[in-house]
């Protein structure tokens, strides 16, 4: 220990010492290098403070960076819209995932089988739509995390089981949704969007519907519910109805697709531009290439609300399927 150190230089070490979070003892470490005095007798000191400086910034780093990786609710937005299976143990998430995308999540009779989510990519006539499956709904252990997952849709697949209690599974379901503040809400003829807030869409799943004797189950559902959530009845067991599940999905999501076709070409129709409903031939020239915002001068659009090839403005509305040819 060099001599002549500054009284300065040993209160910031006592401080250094109390230092509890790799964020205090780096910058109280950092303080402390900065009350030693520069001259000769003090080289070693500061080298080998500078030499511990360096490894706690250096693991630190690691901590967060893997700290964040490590987490298997962050997965990254892929696709045309993000959508999420939730629900209760055993309705058949997982199956369901399974049947629409590659993913392959486990499946069992034994509730809780699942504690992670798994992403999967579902194609409906060439849009990639994301799926996740997470783990069940309940009311004794879940992460926090799950529920900013859950966050982030941009639709909900309510699941429910129709050969058990499927109305009560519905009600838990949304309550425990509602509890942990997951913007949706289920009252009959209210706007999804009101007092600026935005809803999150959910499209009720009804699942097990293995065979048609079944159907008067599906009917006394209806009759009971007391949201006006669409709904759709599958069977992952048999894949009973699962193109009207994927047509559903696709309209849940408000979106629609956009063929760009060149001049006396025809469209490319495995490519389409997704866009937000309500979406223009400005935002779709954006999409297509931003240097057609400036230098797009008019576009002809094949479709709906208009006669083939009519000439339209930039801020013509653009309806799913259109065909559109930009000029520029
Ligand atoms: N009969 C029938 N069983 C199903 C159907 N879908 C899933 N299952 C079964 O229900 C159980 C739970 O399924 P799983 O996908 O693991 O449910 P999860 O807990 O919601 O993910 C498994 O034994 C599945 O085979 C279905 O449509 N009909
Ligand atoms: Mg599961």
């Amino acid at each position: 220990m060099p001599t002549n150190l500054p009284p300065e230089y040993f209160s910031a070490e006592e401080r250094y010492k109390q230092a509890s979070t790799p964020r205090e003892k780096i910058e109280r470490l950092e303080e402390l290098i900065s009350t030693i005095p520069k001259h000769k007798g003090t080289d070693k000191l500061r080298a080998d403070l500078r030499r511990r400086l360096s490894r706690l910034k250096e693991s630190a780093d690691k901590g967060k960076r893997t700290g964040k990786h490590e987490s298997t609710f962050h997965i990254e937005k892929e696709g045309a819209g993000r959508v999420i299976l939730v629900g209760l143990p055993n309705v058949g998430k997982s199956s369901l995932l399974t049947r629409l995308t590659n993913a392959s999540p486990a499946i069992s009779e034994a509730p809780f089988t699942s504690w992670t989510p798994t992403p999967g990519m579902m194609e409906w006539e060439h849009v990639q739509i994301q799926l996740i499956d997470t783990p069940p709904l309940n009311r004794e252990h879940m992460e926090s995390e799950q529920f900013d997952l859950i966050r982030s849709a941009d639709l909900l697949l309510l699941l429910v089981d129709l050969q058990s209690d499927a109305m009560q599974q519905l009600e838990d379901a949304r309550d425990i949704l509602l509890e942990h503040g997951i913007p949706i809400r289920c009252q009959k003829n209210i706007d999804q969007i009101s007092a600026g807030k935005a809803y999150i869409p959910v499209l009720v799943v009804i699942n097990k519907y293995d065979d048609p004797s079944f159907s008067e189950d599906v009917q006394l559902f209806h009759e009971l519910s007391q949201c006006d959530w669409h709904t759709v009845t599958i069977s992952s067991l048999s894949g009973n109805l699962l193109e009207e599940l994927k047509v559903q999905i696709f309209q849940e999501l408000n979106i629609i697709r956009v063929y760009s076709k060149p001049p006396g070409k025809p469209p490319d129709h495995t490519a389409p531009f997704v866009l937000k409903k309500g979406s223009t031939v400005e935002e779709l020239a954006g999409k297509v290439h931003k240097d057609f915002l400036n230098t797009l001068k008019s576009a002809r659009v094949w479709g709906t609300g208009v006669h083939d090839g009519q000439q339209v403005a930039r801020d013509h509305v653009l309806h799913d399927g259109d065909i559109v040819e930009l000029h520029t």
